[in-house]
């Protein structure tokens, strides 16, 4: 990895998009989201590395590596994002820009998804625009870094 690559990580169930719940995350899957972002970095000359995990400290391992070799993260901690306290001050530890993502719009949505731990370490949150946050969140890291 180099400083021109983005961390992209995927929390629990992530794994599962295009299977069920089209409704609510639509039909695409975590790899037709992973190639509209690879898409986006190669446009900013940017490389993207990617972890799904069901496991929190997974993440936070990722989290932390990521210090060291990368230039950014794009997160969306599926519903770590409501409560993983450990998540937050992992990237609250990372230098880098840091962005969350969300297919569905977690604000319009039950009142207990309303409350992101992960949004006060961010730059910024994307929610709601389906594959296309990804590419918002490339273009978002792409501006932060050519401003940092
Ligand atoms: O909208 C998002 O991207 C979420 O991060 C998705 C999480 C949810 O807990 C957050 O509130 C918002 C859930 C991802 C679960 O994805 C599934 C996909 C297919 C079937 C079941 C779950």
């Amino acid at each position: 990895m180099s400083t021109r690559t983005v961390m992209v990580l995927s929390g629990p169930n992530l794994n599962l998009l295009g299977e069920r719940e089209p409704e609510v995350y639509g039909a695409n899957t975590l790899d037709d989201h992973l190639a509209v972002a690879r898409e986006a970095a190669t446009i900013h000359g940017l490389e993207i590395d990617h972890l799904q995990s069901n496991h929190e400290g997974e993440l936070v391992d990722a989290i932390q590596a990521a210090r060291t070799d990368c230039a950014a993260i794009v997160i969306n901690p599926g519903a770590f994002t409501h409560y993983a306290w450990a998540i937050h001050d992992a990237l609250a530890a990372f230098d880098g820009p840091i962005i969350e993502v969300h297919l569905s719009n977690p604000a319009a949505r039950e009142p207990w998804r309303h409350t992101s731990v992960v949004a006060p370490v961010a730059a910024g949150t994307i929610a709601g625009f389906g594959s296309d946050g990804y590419r918002l969140a490339i273009d978002a890291v792409a501006a932060l870094l050519a401003s940092a």
